[in-house]
């Protein structure tokens, strides 16, 4: 059976976090979907495009990454003299699984023409063989900075992919992924709940599929939604992406109601591997600088250099 964790263990919890992390001289970057305890105690909750800059910027000796396996590993790809530890490297992306090096090396030895943008959300190995990287928040203009003339692979996200090529009037060929949890938000549950909230705002992500991107009144990444939120009108939204994001929503954004999107099953939903990081794992892994993020030099190279490509685009 679980441990039941108390507001007072939570405290206690928070406390020797932040006194291991003056004590390794670490920073502590989270993700906008990591849970809330661990959001508190962090020096930067961001998204993944914020959270690389943070990581290349620190300088700090140590970076616990709150976060799944391939944020941890970015962070040790722009900044690789530091130590760079993950609460739970069990932590990983059904995105980054749904493109395997192997099949990626393959496809590029078939159309060594094409120039390949892979989504943050894939290993390093992956990195190591595309031209550029992008995050939903700058998939567009990092779609928009390629050559007209060029044909475009973009891995491993199809639904990011397609509302991209939507924004950017850009077709691309797509390489057939989804992230599980996005992909379980359906237009029918959320239908019925926007009759239950008619003045609310549907604000989705990107990686939601075409249905329920095509009911909502922005699409936008998890930083953008902070933004748009507080700069429209509505008192009410409906947040369609993982249910972390309402915590950063309701602390920075007050005096509005952020109601979490449903699927057929759940009122809120939550990826299974981005729950995985706890405090507790968290004191752990700042305790014994472990599970710590390594890299094959080689590999971190060739994954820098698509990552700067994007870097160099700017915020
Ligand atoms: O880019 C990220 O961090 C992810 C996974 C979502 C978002 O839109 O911020």
């Amino acid at each position: 059976m679980a441990t039941m964790i108390t507001t007072a263990d939570t405290v206690e919890l928070q406390g020797r976090v932040r006194e291991l992390k003056k004590l390794k001289n670490a920073v502590i970057l989270a993700h906008n979907y990591q849970v809330p305890e661990l959001q508190d105690v962090a020096d930067f909750v961001g998204d993944s495009l914020g959270l690389s800059f943070k990581a290349k910027e620190t300088d700090a000796d140590v970076i616990l990454f709150c976060g799944v396996h391939f944020m941890a590993e970015t962070a040790k790809i722009v900044n690789p003299s530091k130590t760079v530890i993950l609460p739970d490297l069990d932590a990983g992306c059904s995105l980054a699984d749904s493109c395997d090096a192997k099949g990626l090396a393959k496809w590029k030895e078939a159309h060594p023409d094409v120039y390949i943008v892979a989504y943050i959300n894939c290993t390093a190995a992956v990195k190591a063989l595309v031209d550029i990287i992008c995050t939903s928040g700058n998939a567009v203009k990092v779609v928009n900075s390629i050559p007209p003339d060029k044909k475009i692979l973009f891995v491993p996200d199809q639904n990011l992919g397609q509302w991209v090529t939507a924004q950017t009037g850009r077709q691309m060929i797509l390489w057939p992924g989804a992230c599980s949890t996005h992909v379980l938000f359906t237009h029918k549950a959320i239908f019925r709940l926007r009759q239950e909230h008619p003045d609310a705002e549907i604000v989705a992500h990107p990686e939601c599929l075409p249905a329920v991107r095509m009911m909502a009144d922005e699409v936008c990444s998890t930083e953008k939604m902070m933004s748009y939120c507080q700069n429209s009108p509505a008192p009410e939204f409906i947040i369609v992406t993982e249910a972390g994001m309402l915590h950063r929503l309701r602390k920075e954004v007050p005096g509005k109601v952020f109601i979490p999107g449903p699927t057929d099953s759940c009122h809120c939903n939550e990826c299974s591997f981005m729950k995985k990081n706890t405090l507790e794992k968290a004191v752990a892994a700042l305790e014994n600088l472990s599970p710590e993020i390594t890299l094959d030099e080689d590999v971190r190279k060739r994954a820098l250099v698509p990552i700067e490509r994007m870097l160099a685009l700017g915020r």
